[in-house]
């Protein structure tokens, strides 16, 4: 008679508890970090409660870093430089958290693995992190993660976080807004490149960095320096703290990094030597209290039964010209706001 053998009973990993994460991050621990970031970055409501009750633990041991936004088109070598700063950085004694906005990864699911490959130096580094962007949810959502992995990676006694993100549209605001330093990136060139320069990527930028300044570009980065130089004193402000420059790097080559970071040092010493860094950090904080009270309201209103049974006819009304946008909007609300009164009938 064959006896079957039973399966070893599976012995759960027992998850770990508020203080096991609390005390992880804080030595250090980067499985530990891991963890926690996935906890924030799960839209399940026991997890994100624990991840709210962590980021609350931690934050006395948050705000230590220097935050650095970086963007670009795609290809202009923000993954390269990166790499290449990121390495400068290491083998100055700091730990470097390196973080993605990626609104491509939302459509697709994926995730910075290519990228990862593009930080092969960094990724080998006992001292740097580097955490692919979160591929789920909304724009609005993976910004609040990105923002959240920031505070766990300041915990866990990185020093300087680095956030890549494409330029364009929404995910450039939403990084700018949780940075301390804006870097913007462009491809060496002159004339028609300087077309590509929104002037809302301008109001952004604390600096313009031109990339892949070796072999051939040399020329066309030196050119390219002198005529974004010259819109960007153009466009300043002219009693602004600080004044945006441009900078030529080639990650490749690794040159024009140690101008590029005193840059950076410049500029944080300058916004502590007038309380500046604080108060961004307080308004950037108050702005991401809106940003999620916004998402919040508009997915509910969304959701709301009497919010649904309206909308087809709504957007048809609309649609056809019969109704105007803010009629329509203010109908909406109002169901909204009624959904838990009795129905009534809407015209
Ligand atoms: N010559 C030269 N090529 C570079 C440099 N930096 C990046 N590149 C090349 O430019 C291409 C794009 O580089 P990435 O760093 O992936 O650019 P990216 O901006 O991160 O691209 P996306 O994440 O796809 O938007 C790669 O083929 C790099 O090898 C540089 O300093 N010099
Ligand atoms: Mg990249």
């Amino acid at each position: 008679m064959s006896r079957t053998r039973k399966p070893a009973p599976k012995i759960a990993r027992p998850a770990p508890s508020l203080a096991d994460y609390a005390k992880g991050i804080r030595a250090g621990n980067r499985a530990v970090l891991a963890r926690a970031i996935t906890l924030v970055e799960s839209s399940r409501a026991d997890h994100q409660a624990l991840a709210q009750a962590l980021l609350t633990k931690l934050a006395p041991h948050t705000g230590g870093a220097i935050r650095v936004g970086i963007s670009g088109a795609p290809g202009v070598g923000k993954s390269t430089l990166i790499d290449a700063l990121g390495l400068y950085l290491v083998k100055r004694g700091h730990k470097v958290a390196v973080l993605a906005v990626d609104p491509t990864s939302l459509r697709s699911g994926g995730s910075i693995l290519g990228d990862k490959t593009r930080m092969a130096r960094l990724a080998a580094e006992e001292n740097a992190y580097i955490r692919p962007s979160p591929a789920a949810g909304k724009l609005g959502g993976v910004a609040r993660m990105t923002r959240e992995t920031m505070l766990l990676c300041e915990a866990a006694g990185f020093d300087a976080v680095l956030i890549e993100t494409v330029g364009a549209g929404q995910s450039e605001t939403l990084v700018a807004d949780m940075v301390d330093f804006f870097l913007v990136l462009v491809l060496p060139g002159a004339g028609d490149e300087l077309q590509g320069l929104k002037k809302g990527m301008i109001e952004l930028a604390d600096m313009i960095a031109v990339t892949k300044a070796d072999g051939e570009n040399i020329a066309r980065a030196s050119a390219a320096r002198a005529e974004y130089a010259a819109a960007l004193h153009v466009l300043a402000e002219p009693h602004a703290h600080w004044k945006p420059g441009v900078a030529v790097v080639s990650a490749k080559e690794d040159t024009g990094l140690d101008a590029l970071w005193k840059a950076i040092e410049r500029h944080r010493m300058l916004l502590n030597e007038r309380g500046l860094l604080a108060e961004t950090r307080k308004a950037q904080s108050v702005r991401a209290l809106w940003s999620h009270v916004d998402d919040a309201l508009l997915s509910r209103l969304r959701a709301a039964p009497r919010v649904q049974a309206l909308l087809p006819k709504i957007e048809r009304a609309v649609a056809a010209g019969r109704l105007t946008p803010f009629l329509a909007a203010v109908r909406l609300l109002t169901a909204y706001e009624q959904r838990s009164a009795r129905p009534r009938k809407i015209k």
